[in-house]
Order: structure tokens, then C-alpha cells, then sequence
């Protein structure tokens, strides 16, 4: 099977003043995700950032954003629900009435860094239920071993999402998760085989120095690749990242070399059931 490549292009933690290449505005953004499409990538995996460049869970912003990938991209645009951890459940939950093709869905409570990243199981269900009444694609956000038997009950007891497919993404390496390591994608990757639906896909992404390990490993598994600058910021050592494209080409050139190249955006939607956008 070919790869999902995923671009994670700007995230709610890193500071614009630290690492200039972010894309923060929406000509910024559309300009990369043009880019990274160009170079392999199928998902753009979407925070926004406000005129101050803050993070922002604003409506109006997030409809003009899905609007404007989608008329330069034919990208699966997929929204997060995560946000910035101190954003209040009821703003992350109105993300989805902008309507994006998929939102991410975080299947449980991990410390962060310094801060806690609350995931109510109760929240969760809302999200899980939500997303099916307007049709998004669910991305599941695994952040921690726990996190797949708890997706595995979530489907048990409230059926399975929008499309009947489901997709999982093993986010490794956050100071607070499980760790961004070859053995932890096996352990993940045994755990989606023991407690997820039959034909369940997952991709992978390692935060900082972990993305090329987890990028690996996820290959050697059969997993999709996710990467961009919400969870690395440097190429290599001493070699910040010059922008989410370099490292979308990057991930496109392992792929191929596992001989699973990147897949395209139209194959990515029929792979993960996303309704036709037009
Ligand atoms: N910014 C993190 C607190 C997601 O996008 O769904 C949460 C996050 C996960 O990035
Ligand atoms: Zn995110």
C-alpha cells in the first residue's frame, strides 16, 4: 500500500517569534500546504493562529481556512479539535461547524510539557458523535498506550465513526506520552491489531528529534507518515527546518524508498472514507 502523508504544518505551541518560517496567516498557509502537496502530502492537518499570531479556535477564521484550502488544494483538510491546552471544551467542539472533511479526536487526558491536555471521556464521546451526525472523518489521537483500549471501548460502545473506516494517529515523544521510539510504535502498532477494528490504519508522528526513529518505524509497520513544523522545528542537528515543504519531501522520500510511495490526495479520501468535498 502507498503512504499518507500528513502535514502538521503549524500546531498551537510553537512561538512565530522564534521560529519565523511557521506559517501563522492564511496566505502562509495556503501558500505551504500548495507546496507540500506538490511534494507527497494527501492530509493538512490544520491549527490557526490569529492576527497576533496567537492560537485561535475562531469560527469565522476556521470556515474562511477550510474554504481556502480547498479551493487552492485538493488536500483532505483536517481540523483540530486539540487546540492550545487551555482552550475551553465548548470552543473546541464548535471547530467542527466549520466543516472540514476530518478533526482530530484525542482519545485521552496527557500531561504536556508543563500543562495537562484534558480529554474528558465524556468530551470524547461528544466529539465522537458529533463528527458522525456532519459526516467528518475522525482522526483518533493517541497519545498514550491507554489511549488505544479506551478508542476500542469508545467504538464498542457508541459504534464506529463517520465512513465506517477508522484511522489513528500514535503522536509520540510529547514530555508527558508515551516515548518517540522504534519499540513504542511496536507496541502501538500491536496494540491497534489487539483492541481496534480489522483494517484499521494508523500513521505516525515523533515530536523533535524523535520524528525520524518514529517516521521509521511507522514505515517498517505499514503505518502512514504525519510530519511538519507543529512537531519539529529542526531538520537536523543545528539545521532548523526551512519550512513544512522540506520536510514533506523528506517523509516522501522515505516512503519511496520502503517502497510505499506517497499516495495522493484523492487516494487518501477514498482510503479514509472522506465524503467528496464539492
Ligand atoms: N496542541 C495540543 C494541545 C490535536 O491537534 O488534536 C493538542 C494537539 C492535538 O495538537
Ligand atoms: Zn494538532
Amino acid at each position: 500500500m502507498s503512504t499518507v502523508i500528513t502535514v502538521a504544518t503549524t500546531g498551537a505551541e510553537v512561538d512565530k517569534r522564534r521560529v519565523p518560517a511557521l506559517p501563522v496567516t492564511l496566505d502562509e498557509l495556503v501558500g505551504t500546504a500548495v507546496e507540500c502537496e506538490r511534494r507527497g502530502a494527501s492530509v493538512v492537518h490544520v491549527h490557526i493562529r490569529g492576527e497576533d499570531a496567537e492560537p485561535t479556535l475562531d469560527l469565522g477564521r476556521l470556515r474562511e481556512t477550510v474554504a481556502a484550502l480547498r479551493e487552492s488544494t485538493g488536500l483532505v483538510v483536517q481540523l483540530s479539535t486539540g487546540g492550545a491546552v487551555a482552550d475551553p471544551e465548548q470552543d473546541r467542539l464548535r471547530v467542527l461547524d466549520a466543516e472540514p472533511d476530518m478533526a482530530s479526536c484525542t482519545m485521552g487526558t496527557v500531561n504536556f510539557g508543563d500543562d495537562v491536555f484534558m480529554n474528558r471521556p465524556a468530551f470524547i464521546a461528544e466529539l465522537h458523535e458529533r463528527m458522525r451526525e456532519r459526516r467528518i472523518v475522525p482522526e483518533y489521537e493517541l497519545f498514550d498506550l491507554g489511549h488505544l483500549p479506551a478508542l476500542g471501548r469508545l467504538l464498542d460502545e457508541r459504534g464506529l465513526p463517520f465512513g465506517g473506516h477508522v484511522h489513528v494517529d500514535f503522536v509520540l515523544g510529547v514530555p508527558g506520552g508515551a516515548a518517540g521510539d522504534a519499540s513504542t510504535v511496536t507496541a502501538f502498532a500491536e496494540a491497534v491489531r489487539r483492541y481496534l477494528p480489522e483494517g484499521t490504519t494508523f500513521s505516525a508522528t515523533g515530536i523533535g528529534r524523535t520524528t525520524l526513529p518514529v517516521m521509521f518505524a511507522s514505515l517498517a509497520h505499514g503505518g502512514h507518515l504525519r510530519v511538519g513544523m507543529e512537531d519539529t522545528t529542526s531538520f537536523a542537528r543545528r539545521q532548523p527546518v526551512t519550512g513544512n515543504p522540506q520536510l514533506v519531501e523528506r517523509a516522501a522520500e522515505a516512503a519511496a524508498l520502503a517502497q510505499r510511495p506517497a499516495m495522493t490526495a484523492a487516494e487518501a479520501r477514498k482510503l479514509l472514507c472522506v465524503r467528496d468535498s464539492g
